[in-house]
């Protein structure tokens, strides 16, 4: 029997990210927008709230969020800011591969230290050279006695500046191309990791993204996660978990613009009436509004396929490219339906919509949702 309601425990937590969106991200989320800052204080609160640490396991003593969890919880929290949910979310997308490959004693120590102090992760996989074409990295790994020796450069390692530890893709073995690939964490002070300059961004300006160079930097072999060269699956498969997450980062932006639009058409009196008489203005908002259920549905139903233990390359990647493709278009014609207003930095419209480009950009572009989605129904999956 199929069931799309939450259950009054995830409806709670939806009320809680929720609130902590509306009072405490939304009234600064301009202020971080112009400065560029980095929200510190934000972060220290969604701690306290149980959402920066959100995957740690309630054996570990963390909040031991579902995916279907983090998806209700990052759409709130995207709806407040994109920018703060881009940061905060970066440690659902940095620890997704210690549970895909790491050892219980590995989850322990790692996780444990999320607990202990609002800490950030960071997933360094891109490179100058290696975006789309991931299994082209080249980051190496060589291995010496206990250590593995890192040389290379990561970029657009979200939160990269301020993490305490980062899960870093390199070649183990570089003439095995993405077969060759490691993953391993990498401690935030370890000699030879030096962090790079801060990109300068068009959206999501509450978030960090750096460059990291690695110069002889020596990582304990046993900080590997899963076998030598398992490291391009572990990425791939942290990818379809984690996509499902940036679709509803997606919905959350969408909706919070659709909101704006949506009160603006029906408070905005032109040639006597309220703009949301002319159907040219409410047939928008109601296709727009049709778009963000299915994009949430979509949302949703790759989540709950990863609680089950599935493969939802496929699901992940449709609700990434859906979502975020509808929060492009829902952000765009809310600063249409805006008009003046909605291009003016007096609301919240053109904020939604620079933030919304990045997200058909990151963990993959659109276009590379569309190549997965290809390669998955090619195999009849
Ligand atoms: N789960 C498990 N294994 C997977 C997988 C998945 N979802 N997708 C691919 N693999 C495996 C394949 O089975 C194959 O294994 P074998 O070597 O044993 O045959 C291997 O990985 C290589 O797969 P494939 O040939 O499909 O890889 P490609 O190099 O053609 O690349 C894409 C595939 C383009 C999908 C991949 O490079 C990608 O996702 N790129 C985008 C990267 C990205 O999102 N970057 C942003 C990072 S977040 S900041």
């Amino acid at each position: 029997m199929l069931d799309l309601t939450l259950t009054p425990d995830q409806l709670k937590l939806q009320e809680k990210a929720h609130v902590f969106a509306e009072q405490v991200i939304r009234p600064v989320s301009r202020h971080y927008d112009t400065t560029g800052d980095w929200p510190e204080e934000i972060f220290r609160q969604a701690w306290e709230h149980g959402f920066l640490q959100s995957p740690v396991p309630k054996e570990l003593g963390g909040p031991g969020h579902s995916q279907v969890d983090e998806v209700v919880v990052n759409e709130e929290i995207a709806w407040g800011c994109a920018g703060m949910y881009t940061a905060i979310s970066a440690n659902t997308l940095a620890t997704a591969p210690l549970f895909i490959a790491g050892s219980e004693e590995q989850k322990k120590h790692w996780l444990s230290r999320l607990l202990e102090a609002p800490r950030l992760a960071a997933f360094a996989l891109s490179e100058p050279d290696a975006g789309s074409d991931a299994g082209s990295i080249a980051t190496t790994a060589a291995r010496q006695g206990d250590v593995y020796l890192l040389n290379g450069t990561k970029c657009f390692v979200t939160g990269g500046a301020y993490a305490d530890y980062y899960t870093v893709f390199a070649k183990t073995d570089p003439t095995k191309g993405a077969r060759g690939l490691s993953a391993m964490v990498v401690p935030q002070g370890t000699p030879g990791l030096r962090i790079g300059k801060s990109m300068d961004k068009l959206g999501h300006r509450a978030s960090n993204q750096v460059f990291l160079h690695f110069e002889n930097a020596a990582v304990p072999a046993e900080n590997r996660l899963g076998a030598e060269g398992a490291g391009f699956g572990i990425a791939m498969k942290t990818l379809d978990q984690t996509r499902a997450v940036v679709a509803s980062g997606g919905v959350g932006v969408a909706r919070a613009a659709y909101e704006l639009a949506l009160e603006h058409a029906k408070t905005r009196v032109q040639f006597g009436q309220p703009i949301f008489s002319n159907q040219a203005v409410s047939f928008l908002l109601a296709d727009l509004a049709m778009k963000i259920e299915a994009a949430r549905l979509l949302t949703w139903q790759a989540a709950w396929m990863t609680d089950k233990g599935m493969r939802n390359s496929k699901q992940s990647a449709m609700a990434k490219t859906f979502a975020t493709d509808t929060a492009m278009e829902v952000t765009t014609h809310a600063v249409q339906i805006l008009g003046g207003l909605g291009y003016s930095r007096e609301c919240l419209a053109e904020k939604f919509f620079r933030d919304a480009k990045l997200m058909q950009i990151y963990e993959g572009t659109n276009q590379i949702q569309r190549l997965v989605i290809a390669k998955e129904i090619q195999q009849g999956r």
